[in-house]
């Protein structure tokens, strides 16, 4: 696997103080840890609502921080004198369709709070996630371009594009170093995600483990993008160390893997577990699903800044099996 972040000095890399909003979420802790590994447990600032893994809370300073209170995140990145925010924190595709005004306000004035604090030079870089939710109903299905229709349907890709529009104009207006990435759905066995359209990419290799079987609430046809939580960190590491003229995009970039369908998934599982059984009983987020994209060409962060995925669904399924087996054992 080839990191970026390889060619930069270790004294460049160690004055960075980093502060992750969502580090107990599913992608922010994993990310919390990899970047401590990068540059020192001290320099990493983990926050959340909660409380995390025992792995994350000692290894280095935590903070209980809620990412709509704006003094309090201040009052955090002034305490660390912190230079990169990385914004993990949103409500995802499928609780925002239950509590929309809640997720609007999460999503958004989270992101407010960090890119203020990036235009009056209190912090230098921001990361923050976009999503394929970006994209709707009406956007091309298949190898999605990086530029397209962008009519989401649902509240999470409303908020998402919104984002996505504010991160441009803070760059475009006030030199704001803002980089993001359109992630797909993210698969992973250390921390479960919470309340996405893609969560059953992940539940499916709990139930194959435990029961040898996994009612989808997906059709057996839906195909959606996806990506190892390996590479995802991978991205977004070398998203925030490329250099500043090679990101070239700052509403946010595609970014693909893979793309399978619950019936393929399973298939791949058979090879591993020849007993594991599949049923199918779609419920309220088939129709989130069936409003994205089936697959993305994510040919404009290849170009820019060398993005390059190291997970197909071979890999991502033998990791997934593997690292949930050792958990359980
Ligand atoms: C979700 O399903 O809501 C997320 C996403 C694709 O952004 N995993």
């Amino acid at each position: 696997m080839k990191w970026i972040y390889l060619r930069h000095k270790t004294d460049e890399m160690s004055s960075k103080k980093i502060l992750i909003i969502g580090a107990s979420g599913q992608i922010g802790s994993e990310l919390s840890l990899k970047l401590r590994d990068l540059y020192g447990n001290d320099n990493v600032i983990a926050s959340d609502i909660k409380q995390g893994t025992a792995e994350l809370m000692n290894s280095g300073p935590f903070e209980i921080a809620d990412a709509t209170d704006e003094a309090g995140i201040t009052a955090i990145v002034e305490k660390y004198a912190i230079t990169d925010v990385y914004l993990m924190a949103a409500m995802l595709s499928a609780t925002a369709e239950r509590i929309p005004m809640k997720a609007w306000d999460l999503n958004m004035e989270s992101l407010f709070i960090i890119l203020n604090l990036a235009k009056d030079k209190k912090i230098e870089k921001v990361f923050w996630p976009s999503s394929i939710a970006v994209f709707g109903p009406t956007t091309p299905k298949n190898n999605t371009p990086q530029t397209t229709i962008m009519e989401p349907s649902t509240v999470y890709g409303i908020s998402k594009q919104t984002g996505e529009r504010w991160c441009e104009y803070y760059f475009n207006q006030y030199g704001v170093d803002v980089r993001s990435l359109r992630y797909p759905g993210i698969i992973s066995y250390k921390t479960l995600p919470g309340g996405g359209t893609t969560d059953y990419a992940i539940e499916i290799f709990h139930g194959a483990l435990k029961d040898k079987k996994y009612t989808s609430f997906l059709k057996e046809d839906t195909a959606l993008p996806m990506m190892f939580m390996d590479d995802a960190i991978k991205a977004t590491v070398d998203i925030m160390e490329a250099d500043a003229e090679d990101v070239r995009v700052r509403s946010s970039y595609n970014l693909s893997a893979m793309s399978f369908t619950p019936s393929e998934l399973a298939n791949e599982i058979k090879k591993h577990i020849p007993d594991f059984e599949i049923a199918y009983q779609p419920d309220f987020r088939q129709k989130i699903a069936d409003s994205w994209p089936g697959s993305i060409d994510d040919s404009t962060a290849r170009e820019d800044w060398n993005w390059s995925p190291s997970f197909d669904l071979k890999g991502l399924s033998e990791a997934m099996l593997e690292g949930l087996k050792k958990l359980t054992t």
